[in-house]
């Protein structure tokens, strides 16, 4: 590609090396309508690099077997694997232990789980959840399913114009009542950043206890779980330049010693008779059935390619992406970011004049740029601005300003077929 693609961002004096971070991922080499591919729906999933690709295929290749369970040396090897992919998300998320990392299927599998294990036994007719306008639908869904089966109250703080949480409203529907705070750390569909280290302070100062949504946040953010405070951190690996299929839930050990399991079935169980069930300690106490094995271990890779580059020089490429195309983007005639909070992180949310935005992304596809478009499962965040569906940019750290450029270049093809 051109010289610029070939432009190293230094950060912190060390520079990141665009050119050696996009040969590690197969995909980026692919042409899609004959234009090379420029991918930019990483919020919805991101590319995998090959240290990815190769740590699942090693895994069965060369000791696949179901864990925790075999005397024998493939099943041990496996095991030995697949606890140690927990002890690198221990030290990602900067949890205390790993009893605190449980596996999953991914974020709603873990916001589920909190809704249905801790909720069920917290929450009773009159408390109250509180959520945030800007919500996924699985961090608003969960909670409206426990309010229901409860007679509780499902409470929203509001968002404004830019797409930032009204703190003042934030902190007036805390309450005594307030058993839970569930607030995503990063809007999937406008970008914001919420400043969940306060939300988590006001909340545990009425007594509630919080859960992050980090599926947009943790690749793009350093996570450090203790000193965020938070009682719950859930996250996806598939986001995270991991496979499909994995997720993480942190807990607070305090809290998920006391919680029910989630499902029953195998490895969850210490000793089973008809009579009565004894469950296992943490984290298997929440781990039922055979998981995503090689999922997870594939996820460990993730985890280590992105400290390997450090999430710091990820998060300063990022946000150099995010200003250069939020200026493009700007230039647009007839274009309108959704989402134009302070704390952003690298996803641009927006709409033109009078098209469609699925006829942007159509067209943007023959061009071989993709992105999303939709309601990105927010849809009260639609009706807050009064939209059925924005187009979709979202940024990673293998993406470059030049396919900003061809981005741009894209919705100048869009307004003259659309004129
Ligand atoms: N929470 C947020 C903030 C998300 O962005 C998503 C997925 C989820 C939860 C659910 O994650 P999952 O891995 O369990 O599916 N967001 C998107 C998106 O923006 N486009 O596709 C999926």
């Amino acid at each position: 590609m051109s010289t610029q693609t070939e432009r190293v961002t230094a950060v912190a004096g060390v520079p990141l090396d665009i050119r050696a971070v996009r040969a590690d991922f197969p995909i980026l080499g692919r042409f899609v309508h004959e234009r090379p591919l420029v991918y930019l729906d990483n919020a919805a999933s991101s590319q995998k690099p090959q240290a990815v690709i190769d740590a699942e295929r090693e895994v069965y290749e060369g000791y696949y077997a179901n864990i925790h369970r075999g005397v024998h040396q493939l099943s041990m090897q496996s095991t030995d694997a697949y606890e140690a992919a927990r002890g690198k998300v221990k030290r990602f998320i900067g949890a205390a232990s790993t009893k605190e990392v449980i596996f999953t299927r991914g974020t709603t599998e873990g916001i589920n789980l909190v809704a249905s294990s801790w909720g069920r036994r917290h929450v009773d007719t009159g408390d109250e959840v509180l959520i945030s306008g800007l919500e996924h639908h699985s961090n608003i869904v969960p909670w409206q399913m426990l309010c229901e089966e409860k007679g509780a109250h499902l409470r929203v703080a509001p968002i404004d114009d830019d797409g930032a949480v009204v703190m003042e409203e934030f902190e007036r529907r805390l309450g005594p009542r307030t058993r839970i705070v569930a607030v995503a750390h990063v809007s999937n569909a406008l970008g914001t950043i919420n400043p969940v280290h306060r939300m988590i302070e006001l909340a545990h100062a009425q007594g509630a206890v919080v859960l992050i949504d980090g599926a947009q946040a943790a690749p793009h953010l350093k996570i450090d779980v203790r000193a965020l405070d938070c009682d719950f951190y859930a996250l996806s690996s598939h986001k995270l330049y991991g496979p499909t299929g994995v997720g993480v839930l942190y807990g607070r050990q305090a809290l998920l010693e006391e919680m029910p399991p989630y499902q029953g079935g195998g490895d969850m169980i210490l000793s089973v008779t008809f009579e009565k069930t004894t469950y296992n300690e943490l984290p298997y106490k929440f781990e039922a059935g055979t998981p995503n094995i090689a999922g997870v271990i594939g996820f460990g890779a993730a985890l280590d390619y992105v400290s390997g580059i450090g999430l710091d020089r990820i998060a300063a490429h990022e946000h150099d992406l995010l200003e250069y195309a939020t200026g493009r983007l700007s230039e647009v005639p007839g274009l309108r970011i959704i989402g134009t909070a302070a704390e952003k992180a690298a996803v641009i949310s927006f709409v033109l004049a009078g098209i469609h935005p699925h006829d942007i992304g159509t067209v943007l596809d023959y061009e071989g740029v993709a992105i999303r478009t939709g309601h990105h499962c927010a849809q009260p965040v639609m009706e807050r601005f009064g939209l059925p569906a924005t187009a979709r940019a979202s940024m990673a750290v293998y993406n470059t300003r030049e396919e900003v450029d061809v981005l741009v270049r894209g919705l100048e093809r869009v307004r003259e077929l659309f004129k």
